[in-house]
């Protein structure tokens, strides 16, 4: 299977599987309606493609990997939702539809982003086909990469570097939190489930960090070059060339050769895992190429 036969497979899958999950909450129905609305907006999906293209690398079919890939699409929506928030970006659309927020009203967004944020821990916990100790190790990782040391403490040096231009190792170090730690927290993920020796997951985890930085400086040179406004990003806001990106502290041509730095050296990282890694290759052109 290729990338896109492998992206086509699985994205049904994945959101069949959150809308499962959500569906058999006993809580608040406006709540329920919350949650769902931003899982079943669109995305790329590319966290929980990244988990279970890994278990493909492995050769492993693992019976509860949908739910952990669902379980980081969770986190990775609550974050969009809260960084949407008027407190935050005040962003209206996102993918071309209303914001959260816009729909729900404030306080009910903030409380369905707090909600997806918990309820994937319980999902990791509540897993049957995965030794104790291994969920441990999952949700430990997945504490730090979504939490203070990871996305949330990124989240936070963005906000506050906003007022200031960064040097180039500050913003890597915002980017490295904000966007590569729940990216790399997807490889490494896989890695557990498939029950990786300790030298591979060391080799995905740079593949992950290297992939991580590639992926926001795609997502920093699309805010210069634009992509489709339809889509609600924000490319072309007037902020943009205020704030510290990569193409405004390198230029755009040096900011598309650190780029392919980065990409090269993800694929450099995992050059010595077996197998022939065509679907890790495949996510790393998409990356590098994305048009959103
Ligand atoms: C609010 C704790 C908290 C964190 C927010 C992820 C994030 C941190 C903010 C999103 C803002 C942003 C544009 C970040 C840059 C790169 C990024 C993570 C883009 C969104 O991820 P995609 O492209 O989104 O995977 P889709 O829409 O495909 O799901």
């Amino acid at each position: 299977m290729n990338l896109s036969q492998f992206r086509k497979h699985y994205e049904p899958l994945i959101e069949n599987e959150m809308s499962e999950m959500i569906q058999s909450l006993a809580v608040p129905k406006s709540l329920k309606e919350a949650m769902n609305y931003s899982l079943q907006a669109g995305g790329k999906r590319i966290r929980p493609i990244l988990l279970l293209a890994v278990l493909e690398e492995f050769g492993v079919r693992h019976p509860d990997a949908l739910k952990v890939a669902a379980a980081i699409e969770m986190i990775h929506t609550y974050s969009l939702i809260h960084d949407d928030l008027p407190s935050m970006d005040d962003d209206d659309l996102r993918r071309g539809m209303p914001t959260n927020h816009v729909v729900y009203g404030e306080a009910l967004a903030i409380l369905a982003g707090d909600a997806l944020l918990t309820y994937s821990f319980g999902v990791i916990a509540r897993l049957e086909h995965v030794p104790s100790d291994d969920k441990v190790r999952l949700i430990d990782l997945m504490s730090v990469s979504s939490g203070a040391e990871g996305m949330v403490g990124g989240q936070v040096l963005d906000i506050e570097g906003e007022e200031k231009k960064l040097t180039l190792e500050e913003l890597e170090k915002v980017h490295r939190l904000k966007t590569g730690a729940l990216l790399t927290y997807s490889i490494l993920a896989g890695a557990i489930l498939a029950q990786a020796a300790d030298e591979e997951i060391v080799a995905l985890s740079r593949f992950g960090e290297h992939l991580g930085l590639a992926f926001q400086i795609r997502d920093d040179i699309l805010d210069v070059t634009g992509t489709s406004e339809e889509l609600g990003k924000t490319a072309g806001k007037d902020e943009s060339s205020e704030k510290s990106t990569y193409p405004s502290l390198l230029t755009l041509p040096k900011a598309k050769e650190k780029l392919e730095f980065h990409a090269t050296e993800a694929l450099q990282a995992i050059s010595e895992l077996n197998g022939e890694l065509s679907l890790l290759r495949e996510l790393t052109e998409l990356i590098v190429q994305r048009k959103n």
